[in-house]
């Protein structure tokens, strides 16, 4: 059996936004016909995926009556029942409808606000009727082009009420939901608040149940903002605040291409998967499209190529531990001496021995890493050649 075909154990999930994107974009109408949620499934599931995750309105378009919501998610569990998918994560969409243009939850009009939060608690009740553990909050619209509102810090804090609430409701209902912010810096809104992983980690800890809440990074945001994502990812796992994770791919300073993983950043991909396999077992979600080119077989390519890549990545993560060459440069790479352990607890005569102690600052300085060897080495690896 190919080594790299994605089974349900590997935890790979897409949106139902994401294969079901029909190459819309703000130049061009659609180059592709909707697909149903139910074929959307089937597909996904025959090429090994394990979970689809949804905004509401992807499955249940806003103004839906009572009777028809419920007949389109029975047909929708069924359909999950059928080709064994879950849904591991669901999410609000505060960003079509244009009540939101302003912003939803940071809004400057208290009703637009208070809509927001629910028709999101609405949108909690289908994720976790669904089975659905992580509730993610993108904030497509929560920003501003316009600073003269003066309501840089009012948003926040708004954005803060609506948050408190949220977590509040899940506590009451009783949810074993996980809520996960999801940064970007711009786009839609001209700059959005909680731009960036390092911002939203600040700000879950300003929260009045800062446990509930960490985050949910992109790949192609983040590195639209000029940033690395392994970082961002490595920040969010030392933080314990990786709760779920957008995998896709993007050219710097580009719009949010939402590309196929791996198809721009092999060596991010590389250490993205080799933190992701060492430090997170949540579902590897390709929040990600397939390029407006692409007709129904070329979605398909794009979903396959996603897990393929992963996992031709995570093999190679492997190799990259298991490599002689590659193992004794990093040993190589730390230095460690056993007389600056550091103590069980601060002591003033440990501060005052390390201040008196002397350090051969000439050898420090003229110290090589062996860093260039070491990148050679990954690149010969991820080039196949080791
Ligand atoms: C865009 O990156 C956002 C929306 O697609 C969705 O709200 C979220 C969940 O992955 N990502
Ligand atoms: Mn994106
Ligand atoms: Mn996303």
């Amino acid at each position: 059996m190919d080594p790299y075909t994605p089974t349900p154990a590997d935890r790979f999930t897409f949106g139902l936004w994401t294969v079901g994107n029909p190459g819309r974009d703000p130049f061009g109408e659609p180059t592709r016909a909707p697909r149903d949620p139910t074929h959307l499934v089937a597909k996904l599931a025959e090429l090994g995926a394990y979970g689809v995750n949804l905004h509401d309105h992807d499955l249940v378009p806003d103004g839906t009556s009572a009777a028809e919501r419920d007949r389109i998610v029975a047909t929708f569990k069924r359909a999950l029942a059928d080709h064994g998918l879950v849904v591991p994560m669901a999410t609000t969409n505060l960003f079509t409808d244009p009540v939101f243009k302003d912003g939803a939850f940071t809004s400057a009009d208290a009703r637009v606000r208070h809509y927001a939060i629910a028709k999101t608690m609405r949108s909690m009740d289908l994720g976790v009727e669904l089975g659905a553990k992580t509730y993610v909050f993108w904030g497509g619209r929560e920003g501003a082009e316009v600073d003269a509102g003066g309501k840089l810090i009012d948003a926040l804090s708004w954005y803060r009420d609506a948050l408190d609430y949220l977590c509040d409701y899940a506590v009451s209902q009783g949810f074993e939901l996980r809520f996960a912010l999801e940064p970007k810096p711009n786009e839609p809104r001209g700059h959005a608040f909680l731009p960036t992983v390092g911002s939203a980690l600040g700000f879950i800890a300003t929260l009045q149940q800062p446990g509930m809440v960490g985050v949910n990074p992109e790949f192609a945001h983040e590195t639209m903002a000029g940033l690395s994502f392994t970082h961002a990812i490595a920040a969010a796992i030392d933080a314990g605040k990786l709760f779920h994770v957008d995998l896709n791919d993007q050219v710097m300073g580009r719009f949010d291409q939402d590309l196929r993983f791996g198809a721009e950043n092999l060596k991010t991909a590389f250490f993205t998967v080799m933190l992701l396999e060492r430090h997170y077992d949540g579902p590897r979600h390709f929040d990600a499209h397939a390029l407006r080119t692409e007709d129904e077989d070329g979605v398909w390519a794009f979903a396959a190529g996603c897990m393929r890549t992963y996992k031709i990545l995570a093999a190679k993560a492997a190799r990259f531990d298991a490599d002689p060459e590659i193992q004794a440069a990093l040993a190589a790479y730390r230095a460690d001496d056993p007389e600056l352990a550091w103590p069980p607890r601060f002591a003033s005569e440990h501060a005052e021995a390390l201040k008196a102690r002397s350090f051969d600052l000439p050898s420090l300085r003229s110290r090589g890493p062996g860093l260039e060897r070491l990148d050679q080495l990954t690149v010969e690896l991820l080039l196949g050649e080791r």
